[in-house]
């Protein structure tokens, strides 16, 4: 019923080619070869595939501790403490993403491997020379880097004063990713200041879910995405002042968004929903006038009123920092793996308060979509081309990279459903370009099988798998590997194998 609604849905909003809607397909339409100037990579992020938690002088890092304090938080009990072993073997990845032929990796940096208490006077000159090293041997070989500054992996010396929930973030993060591009700016050209401000805010500190479970719903999300907005702002804000002219240098933001459909294809809920997943932080940023979106203001405010507050749980950002924070991006980067049918709650939804209650939409994926390994992933490709049309037609068709995308499993070499996800979804790419929107850059998640946080090694998504068992921890090209080589080097989708 949902596939065939969806069908109606996707016909109504003009994209009348997209008719197998629903079945992890969709139609090419226009131009098969992708833009010269558009660039195919691979993500990864430092917890997840690193290890040498305690190397070299590393300091420990709020998921170092949750991992050590809470094995049972962690589905097979395991954590990041050696996960892929990038930082002994990166010649490995090395190898892997010169085979694929990528343009660019996108990497993260972990704080505590530069700054062991987090703190900038606190400095580790091996863990200086390793991503020295890793940014060295991509550019000899002819591969980009993309350095996300903060993959959620806090050190403990910051989260000891609050982390997000103090503002105090502001100048511990500004001045770290200041050292960052003093140390690796004349060769980095392309910096992610956060990853996925949702999965950071509403996990670990409006619900208990990830570290440091804070678990304020409602309250302390909504505080850790205002502290959050404005310790990027003042990092990109620093980047233009001391490094922009020099080092010539993009720096932009990941947002993470499933897209909505509505079952009775109303733009009113579509548009409202969208304003309280993509524009609580995509409006601050890229709108014409800043701050949060006027709706998210004032319902929020109201039922603050309502319950009896003094103020609202989610105040305007004020002039100073709507001003700071509006332009503060280069680029959009965008996390898209699955979509999701949204209509209006008949009963409150979630605690009173959270952000739950405030969004106030049921939200459901369609029976027919085929799901992963994760049970919240659902293969949905028209939901990541109407994402990027959404983007061009209400953000001025701001510069997007997608800076993940992908599907787990559990780890086979014969992944043909990964083939089918990620030919559905960069065909989907290609078709929003096709329609004009400003999209030049796809990483694929992931290079190599790693540490999917409270799922440990139990949901894969590498294109490589990786021998666990073996200390060499070598890489292992799954089918998914050969296909996405052939697109990269077509620089088309192919049809399967
Ligand atoms: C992203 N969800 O996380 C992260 O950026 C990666 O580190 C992670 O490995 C990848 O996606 C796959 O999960 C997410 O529950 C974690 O919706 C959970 C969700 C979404 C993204």
């Amino acid at each position: 019923m949902w596939s065939l609604v969806l069908f109606v849905v996707i016909g109504l909003l003009g994209s009348e080619s997209l008719v197998e809607a629903g079945n992890c397909t969709i139609v090419a339409k226009g131009n098969l070869i992708f833009p010269k100037d558009f660039n195919f990579g691979v993500a990864t992020s430092a917890y997840q595939i690193e290890g040498g938690w305690n190397a070299d002088g590393k300091g420990v890092s709020i998921w170092d501790e949750y991992t050590h304090n809470n094995p049972d938080r962690i589905k097979d009990r395991t954590n990041g403490d050696s996960a892929a072993e990038s930082y002994r073997l990166f010649d490995l990845d090395l190898k892997a993403l010169k085979d694929l032929g990528v343009k660019h990796y996108r990497f993260s940096i972990a704080w505590t491997r530069i700054f062991p208490d987090g703190f900038v006077h606190s400095k580790n000159q091996k863990g200086i020379d390793y991503y020295n090293s890793v940014i060295n041997k991509l550019l000899a070989n002819g591969i980009e880097p993309m350095v996300t500054v903060y993959h959620w992996d806090l050190p403990v010396g910051i989260q000891k004063f609050g982390g997000f929930s103090n503002s105090l973030i502001i100048e511990q993060f500004s001045d770290y990713a200041e050292e960052l591009y003093k140390l690796f700016g004349d060769r980095v050209k392309t910096w992610i200041t956060f990853n996925e401000p949702h999965q950071i805010c509403k996990s670990g500190y409006g619900s208990e879910k990830t570290p440091p479970m804070v678990g304020a719903p409602g309250v302390g999300d909504y505080i850790c995405f205002t502290n959050l907005l404005k310790a990027h702002g003042a990092a990109y804000r620093l980047y233009q002042d001391k490094f922009a002219k020099k080092q010539k240098g993009q720096v932009g933001i990941t947002l993470d968004i499933w897209m909505v459909f509505s079952e009775t294809n109303n733009k009113t809920d579509i548009d409202r929903a969208m304003h309280y997943n993509l524009g609580l932080l995509a409006y601050p940023i890229f709108s014409k006038t800043g701050d949060f979106p006027p709706i998210l203001l004032k319902e929020i405010e109201k039922s603050s009123f309502d319950e009896g507050r003094k103020r609202s749980r989610l105040p305007s950002l004020g002039e100073y920092w709507t001003k700071v924070i509006r332009g503060s991006s280069d680029f959009m980067g965008l996390n898209y793996y699955t979509s999701r049918f949204i209509k209006p709650a008949t009963e409150p939804e979630g605690e009173n308060p959270s952000t739950e209650r405030d969004y106030n939409y049921q939200s459901q994926p369609d029976k027919n979509w085929p799901r992963a390994k994760s049970d919240w992933l659902y293969c949905i490709p028209e939901g990541l081309e109407y994402l990027l049309k959404y983007v061009r037609d209400e953000y001025d068709n701001v510069e997007v990279k997608i800076t993940e995308n992908g599907w787990s499993d559990d780890g086979e070499l014969n992944d043909d459903k990964r083939i089918k996800y990620y030919q559905s979804h960069i065909q989907a790419v290609l078709n929003a370009i096709n329609d004009g929107c400003n999209v030049n850059s796809y990483s694929a998640w992931s290079l190599v099988d790693n540490f999917e946080w409270n799922q440990g090694y139990t949901e894969k998504f590498g294109l490589y798998s990786v021998n666990m068992k073996s200390p060499k921890r070598e890489r292992i090209p799954k089918k998914s590997a050969i296909y996405y080589k052939k697109l990269i080097a077509t620089r088309s989708v192919p049809n399967g194998l």
